[in-house]
């Protein structure tokens, strides 16, 4: 087998197709919005999504019909005995570690839904596992795949930002803001034991440290949970953060996460600033990228004409006609296909991306718990 991407020339678009000879097999476990999600990226990428499992033997039919697999299949060990190539996880956090291990054991590369783990030593042993295993583990820090976004990395890259002086910003959600509003992601034994952070402060992380290239390497986190109850059912997980950081560089910055925000609905917002250049990017409005200069800012837009090699790479359609959440996440599921196929695509986000942003989140909940100490990220020079 070997990597089929196909690249249309004429459009200057990124078309994330294989040949009818590199198709992969691949199973989906868990038929929730995640498993519909990356159900539809497998197919746009050319698999043949062979099964799907859910949360219970009854659900597997179920879960193969919100997925688009060909049929349920009652256990996971049924799936693993098939001759799928992939396994994707997306069912609830806390059974990632066991999913991802046996499907490790049975020779199957895994795109397994983030947070990687619950806690930071099983992260960083499903990134062993993966290794020692020589499988591809890819985790959904799709984000990563907005055009705008590469575009940004190649600017700063490029030291269009002069001295990057400060990074803010936040990634705001109200689906939970109600009263009763319950999800499993609320509930710590199915969650694990952060919630907002985990979910979607995990994403910010993971985008700053990419565009930047810089890593964060301490931070003095808040946490509050303003719904203590949810249906009298008590709330151990977070609502909302807020953390200040510094990175290797010495760059400082802040962040703010809700769930409770009423009004907004998936704004993760990042701006670098710099003394030459400053940066804006705002997921709700992914096909522009505010560029700051003293005098003459732009907004600069998503036209395959102008954009870098690396934001051409995963540009899917021409100029003006609007790419979204779906898109990035489809281009994220082609690289981890090429990946499989024997590729090294450029910034697919792997287990050692999990395993990252779970000490991320744990130097978070750390700090929160010893009233907002200055927590020094592992593994980082300061
Ligand atoms: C729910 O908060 C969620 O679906 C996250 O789990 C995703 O990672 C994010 O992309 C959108 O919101």
């Amino acid at each position: 087998r070997s990597a089929g991407l196909l690249l249309d020339r004429a459009q200057k678009c990124h078309i994330a197709s294989f040949d009818v000879s590199t198709k992969l097999k691949v199973g989906i476990v868990g038929g929730g919005f995640m498993g519909r999600v990356h159900g539809r990226s497998a197919l746009v990428s050319g698999a043949q999504i062979v099964g799907a499992v859910g949360s219970s033997p009854a659900r597997a039919e179920a879960a193969a019909e919100a997925s688009g697999a060909e049929r349920g299949y009652e256990t996971l060990a049924d799936l693993l005995a098939t001759d799928v190539d992939v396994i994707h996880v997306c069912t609830p956090n806390n059974t990632h570690r066991e999913v991802t291990l046996q499907a490790l054991a049975a020779g199957k590369h895994v795109v397994c839904e983030k947070p990687l783990a619950t806690s930071v030593a099983d992260a960083t042993g499903l990134e062993a596992a993966a290794h020692e295993a020589g499988l591809v583990g890819a985790v959904p820090f799709v984000y990563r795949y907005h055009p705008m976004v590469r575009e940004l990395r190649a600017r700063l890259a490029a030291g269009e930002a002069g001295v990057i002086t400060s990074l803010h910003g936040s990634y705001l959600q109200d689906w939970l803001a109600g009263a009763d509003d319950q999800n499993w992601r609320v509930d710590d034994s199915t969650g694990g034991p952060s919630r907002t952070f985990a979910d979607i402060g995990s994403h910010w992380c993971d985008l700053t440290e990419f565009v930047t290239g810089d890593k964060i390497a301490a931070i003095s986190a808040q946490l509050r949970t303003v719904r203590g109850e949810r249906g009298g059912v008590p709330v151990r997980t977070e609502d909302l953060a807020t953390a200040q950081f510094r990175t290797e560089a010495g760059v400082v910055g802040t962040i703010v996460v809700s769930q409770v925000a009423a009004g907004r609905k998936n704004r993760l917002y990042l701006e670098v600033s710099g003394t030459e250049g400053s940066f804006g990017f705002d997921q709700e409005d992914p096909d522009r990228l505010w560029a700051g200069r003293r005098t003459a800012s732009q907004i600069l837009t998503r036209d395959p004409d102008t954009l870098s090699p690396g934001a051409a790479r995963v540009n899917r359609l021409p100029a003006g006609h609007a790419q979204g959440y779906q898109d990035a996440f489809d281009s994220f599921v082609a690289d981890s296909y090429a990946a499989v196929l024997g590729d090294r695509p450029d910034g697919l986000p792997d287990f050692a991306a999990g395993a990252r942003s779970a000490q991320l989140i744990d130097a978070v909940l750390r700090s929160a718990a010893a009233d907002s100490a200055w927590i020094t990220v592992p593994g980082s020079p300061i």
